[in-house]
């Protein structure tokens, strides 16, 4: 398609557009067409009485009433510890598989991990090394990836279970207009197409959608919940006026889906459907561990996305150490280096879908922390008893009435009310993820025991 050679008549259309484009382009927008995007958002804020973009950003997204940066870094400093022991019990068992076979990694027990060794393009998450540092491997007979195959599970079965886990607790099923109109394969017509997974609101009060590339693993089926998750808080505040019809915050969002994945990917959950073959004490360890590689492993990088973009809006960061930044918060956040010398000739943010599509991170970071809340408030609604992390409010009517009560109020009531309304706390707060890992984290100070905690 791209190959012909274009007809006489699309050259003219092309002349045409260009003509009305010169036409209805203000000759000041024309002559700053090589100006950079930051200063034209930044004018943008700054003709709205915002001193940047950023502070601008952090007040649509999340009425800075608790100023938003103070916050991330308080929530920061207390899930710190826990992420420092995940990152030394990880560096030793990267050091004992590597080491030897590649000294020119250079790891050191005192040091930072290359990037590429962590399984994810980003490092922003680490489940894809489980097999590296999986606590007790003989607790491991096959992992749900490998069930699911086993199974014959195809896309659309992982769709189906998806709504009928939020059937189950009385939510709405998908409509109609969701299975005719979501793309949940990626189309095979050589059209260019954005595999990032996203859902889709047309705001017509049935019409939702779902678009990804979704392959038969376990990290598409939490994706999957992860995006329907955006269609139930669509559904139920389809009734609000137009302006409400958003998230309390943009965190709340993304929130909802992960809250009912934490349920799904429980062991008890997974033993329910035939995805989990066995159940015992180091099973449950190792699937902790699976979580906190997956929720532990991403709160720095939630952090520092944004940190690095607030900082680039505010000028602290500028053209001339755009990267050299970047690296920087990777190592003093992540505990990271990249894998080989970078340059300000490279651009490393860019390769992350959300820079370049210039969509909000730190809802990610908050999400990550309020969806334990949320979870938490869950289980209680569904008389969970025992340990958190073991909770599933499958079939729980009390847990899906309380979410869906939220859902309903969409941003009609400032997010305090929403957060109040499901946890009875009106803060965003750490100590339900805490409580989640706390059998992990008492187990990884014993296994660090004499071992470096941090990096130099
Ligand atoms: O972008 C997403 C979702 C769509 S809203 C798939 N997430 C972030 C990412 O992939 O970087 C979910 C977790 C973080
Ligand atoms: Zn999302």
């Amino acid at each position: 398609m791209g190959d012909s050679p274009k007809s006489e008549e699309t050259s003219e259309k092309l002349a045409n557009r260009k003509q009305i484009y010169r036409a209805s382009t203000p000759r000041r927008l024309l002559r700053r067409t090589g100006d950079k995007l930051v200063d034209y958002m930044n004018e943008g804020a700054r003709d709205n009485a915002y001193p940047d973009y950023g502070a601008y950003w952090r007040d649509v997204q999340f009425m800075d009433t608790h100023n938003l940066k103070e916050l991330c870094e308080s929530l920061w400093k207390e899930l710190e510890p826990l992420y420092m022991q995940l990152h030394a019990y990880v560096r030793r068992k990267l050091i004992l598989k590597y080491s030897v076979d590649y000294p020119e990694l250079k790891l050191t027990d005192k040091g930072t991990i290359p990037a590429h060794l962590l399984g994810n393009m980003w490092a922003q998450t680490w489940q894809n090394i489980f097999d590296i540092v999986v606590p007790y491997p003989n607790a491991e007979e096959s992992d749900g990836n490998v069930a699911l195959i086993k199974q014959d599970y195809d896309v659309m079965d992982m769709v189906h279970l998806a709504d009928e886990f939020y059937q189950s607790m009385g939510l709405s099923p998908m409509t109609q207009e969701f299975w005719d109109n979501s793309i949940m394969v990626k189309p095979n017509d050589g059209r260019g197409f954005q595999c990032h997974a996203s859902a889709f609101d047309i705001y017509n009060g049935h019409d939702f959608r779902i678009k990804m590339c979704t392959e038969v693993n376990m990290h598409d089926f939490e994706t999957i919940h992860h995006e329907m998750g955006h269609v139930q808080y669509f559904m139920e505040y389809s009734d609000q006026p137009a302006i409400y019809r958003e998230g309390a915050n943009c965190a709340f969002h993304e929130a909802i889906g992960d809250t009912i994945s934490l349920s799904v990917m429980t062991d008890t959950h997974l033993t329910k459907i035939g995805l989990n073959p066995k159940e015992d004490k180091q099973k449950d360890i190792n699937s902790l561990m699976k979580m906190a590689l997956e929720k532990i492993a991403f709160l720095p990088f939630g952090l520092l996305i944004d940190r690095w973009r607030w900082d680039l809006f505010n000028g602290t960061i500028d053209e001339k150490n755009l990267n050299s930044m970047w690296w920087k918060y990777r190592k003093q956040y992540q505990g990271l280096s990249p894998p080989v010398q970078r340059t300000e000739a490279d651009f490393d943010p860019g390769a992350k879908y959300h820079v370049p599509a210039n969509s909000p991170y730190i809802c990610y970071f908050i999400s990550f922390i309020s969806q334990f809340q949320f979870y938490e408030a869950l289980c209680a609604a569904s008389e969970h008893q025992g340990p958190l992390h073991q909770c599933d409010f499958y079939q729980s009517k009390a847990a899906g009435k309380l979410l869906g009560k939220m859902l309903r109020m969409g941003s009609s009531r400032p997010w305090q009310d929403a957060m109040q309304t499901i946890t009875g706390q009106r803060e965003i707060s750490t100590s339900s993820i805490r409580e989640y890992f706390r059998p992990l984290m008492k187990w990884l100070e014993q296994q660090n025991q004499g071992e470096h905690i941090g990096w130099e």
